[in-house]
């Protein structure tokens, strides 16, 4: 847990004025910690080419410097500058590119190989500087993450550390795996407020991480406001939704706007889910005209799943399933709305069929791409549509025969990406329906040899999705999603051939000063060797 807010500690940094003195270096260094190599990074690169002659120091006159005109690198200088600032007590000014004697940091659009695509960098370190070159300012931004890892773990205290600042020498050149590398947080079973959920995304940028899935909706809890049916969050997520009733609360469409703008600014894009035809018993105890019968169920606080459903034969249906489609699009920049589809088993398979064939076209009619979890596939779903496999097995027919069709998946089998499985039987908080998952259990596996007949070319990536029944607060959240988050993260964006259990658990175990430093809750799993 963090102690201050990370929106509040944005407002302040963003206010602070620069002051162009510069303070003298701290009197005397810290005893050194082991050096850093430039291959000590999670997700690991594709290429490191370390120069050990070479090495640069951060100093107390260093300026960042970004490509002039470019307001997205400056604004990725800004943020650098906000993330080195408190442990360096460096000012770090933020100015446009030109020849300098000055030592810097610069982070410089274009001037790179076309092999990098819109995300990667490249990073190159000698005594004079560090340069981190891209396409765009989302690969400057993974370039800085990247960058952070490499100086010293104090780096991320937040007041004043005395250390030497060393970046080691050489060249990074990286780009991700996949296009999408997610994860999910479940704010339906238990609200989950903007703080906590701008404090996961400030952890799941530094993996680069960037997609956010939010399950916004589900039988104990509605957590989106929708200004055409208005109760269901006054109500749905009202006082004593939840599971066992503990954690209600919703976002507002200000909250929500100003989550998706918290995390587009690290370069990570919201995913909105409203799951449907099931696992919809907040929004049908709310409104009557939602059921079959007109009659309202009684709100649910326990854990059971697929006893809720829509009613399918009921033009009404279709008119609060297109308001809240088109509200939700509105408000979404990101080009995905998820629409859940999981375990819809209160509805017949033609019931199911004839619900996605009249649903799936109003999602595109708002200009969204249509996500679901796989049983979408059972529906032959046009190719656009994204299927989510959430299964623990290694077979899928519909899902096998969807990709042989073109439908592209983000992986995320149960029994090794659900965050909300527990590490084993001793673990206090989550499930374990998928059985438990060490540390070792998320990271051995490969995306595209998971299911059969779901290839490489088929998978558009991974997603770590994090159910909150059992969970309450952010202590919880980072305690279920360290460190198994940064296995699904480095999945998604390190080459398959790189894959090596050893080199993850060590390079994980170097993270843990970070994270100590950061407040974060991790389990210490006894199978890494944590510094
Ligand atoms: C399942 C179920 C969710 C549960 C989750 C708990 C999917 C896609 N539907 O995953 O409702 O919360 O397991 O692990």
């Amino acid at each position: 847990m963090r102690r201050s807010t990370s929106i509040t500690r944005l407002l302040a940094t963003a206010a602070l004025a620069l002051p162009l003195v510069l303070p003298a270096a701290p009197a005397v260094a810290a005893p050194a910690a082991p050096a850093r190599q430039l291959s000590d990074v999670i997700p690991a690169p594709v290429e490191t080419r370390p120069d050990t002659r070479d090495a640069f120091t951060l100093a107390p006159h260093t300026v960042i410097r970004t490509s002039p005109g470019s307001t997205t690198a400056r604004r990725v200088g800004r943020q650098l500058a906000e993330t080195l600032r408190p442990a360096t007590g460096y000012p770090l000014p933020v100015l446009p590119a030109h020849s300098t004697p000055l030592p810097e940091i610069a982070l410089l659009i274009g001037g790179v190989d076309a092999r990098l695509g819109p995300e990667g960098y490249q990073l190159d370190v000698t005594r004079r500087g560090v340069t981190i070159r891209a396409h765009t300012a989302a690969g400057l931004f993974a370039g800085t993450q990247t960058l952070r890892q490499l100086l010293p773990a104090q780096i991320e205290a937040p007041d004043r550390q005395r250390a030497i600042w060393r970046v080691p020498g050489g060249r990074i050149i990286d780009y991700p795996r996949f296009a999408y590398r997610g994860a999910m947080l479940d704010l339906a079973r238990h609200f989950h407020t903007v703080d906590e959920i701008t404090a996961y995304l400030d952890l799941l940028s530094q993996y680069k991480i960037n997609y956010l899935h939010l399950h916004l909706t589900d039988d104990q809890g509605w957590r989106i406001q929708i200004d055409s049916w208005p109760k269901l969050t006054t109500v749905g997520g009202g006082p004593g939704t939840g599971v066992d009733g503990v954690g209600p609360g919703f976002l507002t469409k200000a909250d929500y706007r100003a989550v998706v703008a918290y995390a587009a600014a690290r370069h990570i894009t919201i995913v909105p889910e409203i799951d449907m035809p099931g696992h919809t018993n907040a929004a049908q105890s709310t409104y009557a005209e939602l059921n079959c019968d007109g009659v309202a169920p009684a709100p649910r606080t326990d854990m059971a799943v697929g006893y809720s459903s829509l009613c399918i034969d009921d033009e009404r249906t279709y008119r609060f399933v297109e308001d809240v489609i088109r509200e939700v699009a509105e408000m979404t920049p990101g080009p995905y709305l998820h629409i859940g589809g999981d375990e819809a088993h209160a509805t017949t398979d033609e019931e199911y069929r004839t619900f996605m064939a009249r649903v799936l076209p109003l999602v595109a009619k708002y200009g969204k791409r249509a996500s679901g979890w796989n049983e979408v596939t059972q529906v032959d779903p046009p190719t656009d549509v994204v299927a989510q496999y959430w299964g623990t097995g290694t077979t899928n027919a519909d899902l096998a025969e969807a990709a042989a069709r073109g439908t592209t998946v983000v992986m995320s089998p149960a029994n090794k990406a659900y965050l909300d499985m527990k590490y084993d039987a001793t673990t206090r908080l989550g499930l374990q329906w998928a059985g438990h998952i060490e540390v070792r259990d998320a990271y051995d596996w490969d995306p595209a040899r998971r299911v059969n007949g779901v290839g490489e070319n088929a998978i558009l990536g991974v997603e770590a999705p994090l159910w909150s029944e059992t969970l309450r607060s952010l202590d919880d959240i980072e305690y279920m999603a360290f460190p198994r988050l940064p296995a699904i993260a480095e999945l998604g964006w390190s080459t398959a051939a790189s894959h090596d259990w050893e080199s993850f658990r060590t390079r994980l175990g170097e993270q843990a000063p970070r994270w100590r430093l950061q407040q974060v809750d991790f389990y210490p799993s006894p199978q890494v060797p944590w510094t």
